[in-house]
């Protein structure tokens, strides 16, 4: 392992540290208790794997500003709930209807639909609850950006939005335009929000917050083609979830659109253009253009 690769594994555990401690059964501060049956739903739901990428990279956007990690994670945390309430989601029946989620079963059928359901209403809150914390930023001024910006990637005109069209677009085939909108709300703005969250809580000025957006918009951009890429060349042991699930269910997709090869180009392209915003960060930078080829050249 390289240094950096060190250093990603250490991030990785002090989030799902973090995770753990906001997922114990025992209540925090003003809540009046915590029902055993669905925290043991949302641990098993969160803590069972994952590459957790979106903490990763906000963790190192905020590191480049000098950001105390013990807050930096904590956001992280706040963002994987936010992701893995969305696979909980994405995965029952009315939606996905998947049984298969980071190799294990679904949270729907290792439990029940209603308690999915409920794990991914709690995970949401929770995300909200950790971010408006102090423990995250001692600014309330950057609590309140931090609690705005996560309701804009999350909400209508992010994921949740970009779930919406997902599932109207069934049976249709989109043009390469609706694909890049689908796709920008629907994965990429959970991505762009960790490189944003991380430049806010560095109070970068504004040239830096820009350039960092950019950056998160790209990567997003080529995390979701090499998604649908691995959905049709890979295999469920591998990556751990149902593969070919989008042709299956005749959606428009880039690899549908352009083919494997140059949607592959395409992911190369934005990955050269998303490093190219790095280089005002100079050698700093260089565990998060580490990340960004990970995004490219990732096998699950
Ligand atoms: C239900 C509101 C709502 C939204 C669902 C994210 C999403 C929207 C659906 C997931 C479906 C999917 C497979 C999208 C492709 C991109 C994606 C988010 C893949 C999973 O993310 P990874 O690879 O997962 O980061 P891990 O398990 O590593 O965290």
């Amino acid at each position: 392992m390289t240094k950096i690769e060190i250093l990603q594994q250490v991030r990785i555990k002090a989030v799902e540290s973090a995770l753990k401690d906001a997922l114990s059964v025992a209540p925090s501060s003003g809540e009046l208790a915590r029902p055993e049956k669905l925290l043991e739903a949302m641990q098993y739901s969160v803590l069972g794997g994952g590459k957790r990428l979106r903490p990763v990279l906000l963790i190192e956007t905020a590191s480049l500003f000098g950001v105390d990690e013990t807050r930096s994670v904590r956001a992280g945390a706040a963002l994987e709930c936010i992701h893995c309430y969305s696979l909980v989601h994405d995965d029952l029946p009315s939606m996905d209807n998947d049984n298969l989620r980071r190799g294990k079963p679904t949270t729907h059928i290792a439990y029940d639909e209603a308690t999915a359901i409920l794990v991914g209403d709690g995970l949401l809150t929770l995300a909200f609850d950790l971010l408006s914390d102090p423990a995250t930023h001692p600014d309330a001024n950057v609590r309140i950006q931090l609690v705005q910006l996560y309701s804009k990637a999350s909400g209508i005109g992010g994921m949740v939005g970009g779930q919406m069209l997902d599932l109207d677009a069934e049976g249709n085939q989109l043009d390469y335009a609706e694909i890049e909108t689908l796709q920008a709300m629907k994965t990429g703005a959970l991505i762009r929000c960790a490189c944003e969250a991380g430049a806010i809580m560095g109070q970068a000025n504004i040239e830096e917050r820009e350039a960092l957006q950019e950056f998160g918009t790209l990567i997003g951009r080529a995390f979701q083609l090499v998604d649908d890429i691995l959905d049709v060349t890979s295999d469920s042991a591998t990556l751990g979830k149902n593969t070919d699930k989008d042709s299956d269910r005749g959606k428009g997709t880039m690899v549908e659109l352009l083919g494997v090869e140059a949607t592959k180009q395409r992911a190369e392209e934005l990955l050269d253009n998303a490093l190219n915003l790095l280089s005002p960060f100079s050698g700093r930078a260089e565990p998060l253009a580490e990340l960004a080829r990970f995004v490219v050249e990732r096998k699950l």
